[in-house]
């Protein structure tokens, strides 16, 4: 009984279309951090968009809080084979900032308090790809999965989603981050399993 009934279960996780290949579905919400848990208080926190000609483009707590909001329900991958289905989050969308912003390099690296460090190309931060998320289930976002703020690249693998997230470079190269470095691919498409070099 309990092992057709295991079967059975498993069988219907891997058959949904939701979940990407060699990924298994997790309720709890893992926390993976290469290093320890900053305090940041919303007081302090700022993000920094530095163009290519060294320009900057800042924003308090309080600005992004004036910028539109948007509700987000997504699905969302890690690397270590963990999915979570139907997540739903609070957060600005990073065209709102990019409207500041005058570039014409095709890639960013993003930077987090503590150091961290993620490659993205900016493309696929556009376009309603990607937010700075501050609210996890209707609660402010814990400071263990990256409160106040994170980065919020759900089409790509989890570790692109930058905890802690306090600015964006761009490049004119698609540079890796810290664990592109590191032997994590340079990309990180989940429906292709782009995990590894
Ligand atoms: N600043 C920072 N962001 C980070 C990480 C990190 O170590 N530091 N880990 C990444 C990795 S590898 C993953 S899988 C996710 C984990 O997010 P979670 O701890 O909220 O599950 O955050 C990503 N963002
Ligand atoms: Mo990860």
């Amino acid at each position: 009984m309990g092992v057709i009934s295991r079967g059975f279960g498993s069988r219907r996780r891997e058959s949904d279309p939701h979940l990407p290949p060699g990924q298994y579905l997790t309720e709890d919400f893992p926390v993976l951090s290469a290093g320890p848990t900053p305090a940041i208080d919303t007081a302090d926190w700022s993000f920094t968009i530095v163009n290519e000609t060294g320009d900057r483009t800042s924003w308090s707590w309080a600005d992004m809080m004036a910028m539109p909001i948007d509700d987000i329900g997504t699905d969302i991958h890690c690397v270590t084979r963990w999915s979570k289905l139907g997540t739903h989050w609070r957060g600005v969308s990073l065209d709102h900032f990019f409207e500041k912003v005058k570039t014409s390099d095709a890639y960013t690296m993003v930077h987090s308090y503590g150091g961290y460090t993620t490659n993205v190309p900016l493309e696929d931060l556009l376009d309603g790809k990607a937010w700075i998320a501050f609210e996890f289930e209707g609660e402010p976002l814990d400071p263990e999965h990256g409160g106040p703020a994170r980065l919020l690249v759900p089409h790509l693998y989890f570790w692109k989603s930058a905890k802690w997230v306090n600015g964006i470079r761009m490049h004119s190269n698609d540079d890796p981050g810290f664990w592109e470095q590191n032997g994590y691919n340079i990309y990180g498409d989940p429906w292709k399993e782009q995990r590894y070099w």
